[in-house]
Order: structure tokens, then sequence, then C-alpha cells
């Protein structure tokens, strides 16, 4: 690395753009878990899509690895640099811009830096709903939501962010910008450059801006919080709700007892809702355009049948936006438990929805087995097929045999996932965290032509080196 790049960098972005001072950059070089920690050359911090480029065209010409970074809420490891002090952090901190909202067609053309919850407000400032909706969405960007193909809760009605995003400007590692904001629904020209882009996890370029799809405000809702005996009765509860309810049904959120009682330990404020002990419990939402639809009773109504055919233990179902909200936090309160707890093994799997309940049974007992008392923090996103299947140490351990034990324990998940044709990454990405991970799981083919793509995009290897791909090198043969 060029002795004088912190200058070279200035030149191009200007001082508020290059962060130098250590701890100035100390919080860019850490993940949200403490999990990954780096040096970098320098923090560049660009203020438009042409300093975007500049920066690429000058790390392209040195040779300089650039790791780009939105808001640093990825659980993969990818956003944060190696230990070498070599690679340039690229944030888009600066990039804030909505660049506009166009209501008759329904989308808005936000810039990468955008934090998804102020781009959620600003399409209910046009009285439109844009529905991505994660735990982290006070800090992650549409950037990161972009690179990582975000999921969240809303995936079951509206999909991930690939189906969210109908354009995108991208800076190239060499510089170049690709400027593919188009809002068009429908576009055959070619090979979907925009859908390559989405989910690459910076490691085939900068993505500066996207066009995002708006959808109509939901003027009610209706919220419950449900407890299960068993996954086969979520699974066949899904399915109850979707016949009765259609796409009115936003979110079903499943949680082990072991995931609420990590948060109710340790998420101030919290409190079970139900009497009585539960194997597992549904966050469900309803949601509906139309302001006078009784959806308290739709849903009351369908949680009574289900009741009665011994799918659901017990329900409650929230009166207020306030009781809403204080169910939700015990959903998105797990991550942040978890983390006061210490060390844990994170495993974000998808299967067939229909496949859920044994794979919770298959896994469970061979991780048993393998460990006894390990505790399964197990929830997720099931409407979807998601499952969060983490693991913590068993009670009284300190977690360091969980650590010591990390890729024996993970190989089972992962094994159980293959054998019900599932995928080990369902919505976080790979990051470096998994990049090895899926080498192994993925099939030779598809492995060769994911090389091929990093090769032809990123020829010198300098975009997130490490990520996606284990040897961060594309091949070209
Ligand atoms: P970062 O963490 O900064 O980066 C993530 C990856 O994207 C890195 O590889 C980085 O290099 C790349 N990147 C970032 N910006 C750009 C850019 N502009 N161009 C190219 N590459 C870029 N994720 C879900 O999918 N669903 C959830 O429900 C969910 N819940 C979460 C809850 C909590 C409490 C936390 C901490 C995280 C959660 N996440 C969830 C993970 C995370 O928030 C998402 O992956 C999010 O999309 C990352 O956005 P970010 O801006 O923080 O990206
Ligand atoms: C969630 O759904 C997030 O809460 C985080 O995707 C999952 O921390 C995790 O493992
Ligand atoms: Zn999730």
């Amino acid at each position: 690395v060029t002795a004088d790049l912190p200058v070279r960098l200035r030149d191009l972005v200007g001082p508020a753009g290059v962060v130098t001072a250590p701890d100035q950059q100390a919080s860019y070089l850490v993940d949200w878990r403490g999990a990954y920690r780096g040096r970098a050359a320098a923090v560049v911090r660009p203020g438009s899509t042409a300093e975007v480029a500049a920066v690429l065209r000058l790390c392209a010409a040195e040779g300089i690895a650039v790791v780009p970074q939105g808001g640093n809420t990825g659980l993969c490891g990818g956003s944060v640099p190696d230990g070498s002090g070599t690679q340039v952090v690229l944030s888009t901190d600066r990039l804030r811009a909505i660049r506009g909202v166009d209501r008759a067609n329904r989308t808005m053309t936000v810039e990468a830096g955008v934090v998804l919850a102020d781009a959620q407000a600003a399409a209910r400032d046009a009285g439109l709903l844009f529905p991505l909706s994660l735990g982290s969405e006070g800090s992650a960007t549409i950037g990161g939501n972009v690179a990582t193909n975000a999921g969240g809760t809303a995936v079951l009605r509206y999909g991930t962010m690939r189906a969210l995003t109908l354009g995108l400007e991208v800076v190239l590692p060499d510089g170049r910008i690709w400027p593919g904001l188009r809002g068009l629904r429908k576009d055959n020209t070619g090979y979907d450059l925009t859908g390559l882009f989405v989910g690459s996890e910076g490691t085939l370029g900068v993505v500066t801006a996207a066009v995002l799809r708006l959808f109509p405000a939901i003027r009610r809702r209706a919220t419950a919080w449900v407890g299960l005996p068993d996954v086969a009765a979520a699974v066949a509860l899904i399915d109850l709700l979707q016949d009765r309810v259609g796409d009115r049904l936003s979110a079903f959120e499943l949680m082990s007892r072991e995931s609420v009682r990590t948060v109710l330990d340790h998420v101030p404020g919290t409190r079970d809702p139900l009497p009585g002990q539960h194997a597992w419990f549904a966050l469900v939402e309803l949601g509906d355009t139309a302001a006078g639809e009784p959806l308290d009773d739709v849903l009351a109504a369908t949680l009574d049948d289900a009741l009665d055919a011994d799918l659901v233990s017990d329900a409650v179902l929230a009166t207020s936006p306030a009781q809403a909200a204080a169910l939700w936090r015990l959903r998105e309160g797990v991550s942040e438990a978890q983390n006061a707890e210490g060390p844990s093994l994170k495993h974000d799997v998808t299967v067939p929805i229909s496949c859920l309940p044994e794979f919770v049974v298959r896994t469970g007992a061979a991780l048993a087995d393998a460990l006894p008392g390990v505790r399964l923090v197990t929830y997720g996103h099931v409407g979807d097929g998601n499952l969060h299947y983490n693991l913590g140490p068993p009670r009284g351990s300190d977690g360091g045999e969980l650590v010591a034990r990390a890729d024996e324990l993970s190989a089972i998940v992962y094994d159980s996932v293959a054998s019900f044709a599932g995928s080990i990454s369902a919505e976080h990405g790979l990051g470096r965290a998994k990049a090895a991970a899926a080498a192994r799981s993925l099939d030779p083919v598809e492995l060769d032509l994911m090389r091929r793509l990093k090769a032809a995009l990123d020829p010198a290897g300098l975009m997130n080196p490490g990520a996606v791909l284990a040897d961060g090198q594309g091949r070209s043969g």
C-alpha cells in the first residue's frame, strides 16, 4: 500500500471523506457481533457516485482491495476488512439522498447509504409502503440490504430485497459506472444484471443507488401471540391462515421456548404474554389495505378453529399498537439477547416449509447426541421456511467447547439441511463466515459459474476478497 494513500484519497473525496485516526476508524473495523475485527489502510466515505468511481479507479490502479460497508449490521463478517491493514473500507454513510419518489409508478430511487428506516419513512410520507422489515432497520442501509439480498419478517408477503429492487446504479471494480436505475417491472433486454448484483455482498462492485418497489399502505393490522405444541402445528397453522386470509398474512414468526426465555432474561421491559408452558410460540400478523376490514375478528376466528383442532395451545390478540409493539419486541430481541449470553453458533437455514417439522426433530436429536445439553435458540421467519438455528452452550458451560467444536456442530446442521434439499444461507449471505461451508455445499457446476462471474467482473480480485468465494478470487478457466 502506498504511504501517501490517505492524501491521494483526500484529493478525491475531500477531508471529511477520509478517516485515518484510530479512534475514529474503530467502529468501521469490527462487526456488530464483535466476531470479526480487522485493520484498514484507510476508511473512505465518498459523497457521490462520481467520488466512489474515483476511489475504485485509484484502488484498481494501485492493486488495493476494497471492502464496501453500509450500516455494518451484517451477520457474516462481510463488511469488515482483514487484519493486514492493507485494505480500504469504503463506507456509504455519506450517500444518504432520497433521489425521488414516483407515486404513479410506485417506486422510489434512493442512495445506498440511506438507512432502511428512513427509506420506509419516505415511502410512508408518500402514502405508500416499502415493506422490507428487519430488526436492524434503524442502522442497516439500502445498499447493504441490496448487497445481502436481505429478507426479514415480510418476505412471505412481499419477497426478499431482490423482488423489491427494480434497478441499480453500480460502480464496477475498474471505476466505470453502470447507470441501471430503471423503474420497470418488465425488462427482458438480456441478462438480469440487477438480479446479479443483488446478493453479491460487495464482491462485484459498489451499489450506489437503487430503484425500489412501493406498495399500498397497510391501514389495518391484527397481531397475535400464539403458544404451539410443536413445529408441525405451526406449519399447519400457516396453511390454515393462508387459506383463510390469503396474502393478508404479512408475518408468521416462530420462536422456540428457549428463544423466548433468552429475551425475557436479557431484554429489559419484556414479559411473557401467555400463562402456562408452551414448547413453541408464533407471532402472527395480518395487514389490510382497507381500513374497514374487521381483521381482529378474522384472526380470532381462525385461531379459535386452530384451538379446536389442537394446533394451538393458547393465544392472545394485541388490543393496541403498544401491545403489538411489545410482542414484536419479544421477537426482534433475540439477537441482542443471545449476544448478551456469550458465544453462540449462528445458522441461517431454509428448507421447504413442509420439511420444517422433521428438520427440527432430526437436527435437534443429532446435536443433543453430539453435545448433550446444547441449547437450541431456534426461531425465524418460518412463513417463508427460514429458521435461525442458533446454538448456545449447555447451561453452566462458558461456551469454550461450543466454539472449539464449531465446525463439527455446524456440519451436523448443514448435513441435515442438505438432506432436505435446503440452503445453508437463507437471508444473511455468506460473507467470510460461511464462504467455505458454501463451497462445500454448492454443486461444482454452480461454484464454477460463480467463480467465472467473479473473474469476469473483478479479474484482479480486489472487491471484498474472501467474502462469498472462500479463495477471494475468480477463475477464468
Ligand atoms: P453491512 O453490514 O455494512 O454489509 C453487509 C454486506 O454487504 C458486506 O458484504 C458489505 O461489503 C456489503 N455492502 C454493504 N453496502 C454495500 C454497497 N453499497 N455496495 C456493495 N456492497 C455493499 N438480515 C436479514 O436478512 N433479515 C433479518 O431479519 C435481519 N435481522 C437482523 C437483526 C439484527 C439485530 C441484526 C444486527 C442484523 C440483522 N440482519 C438481518 C442482518 C443485516 O442487518 C442485513 O444483512 C442488512 O441487509 C445489512 O445491511 P448493512 O447496511 O448493515 O450492511
Ligand atoms: C432475525 O431474524 C435476524 O432476528 C437475526 O435475521 C438472526 O441473529 C440472528 O441469528
Ligand atoms: Zn432473520
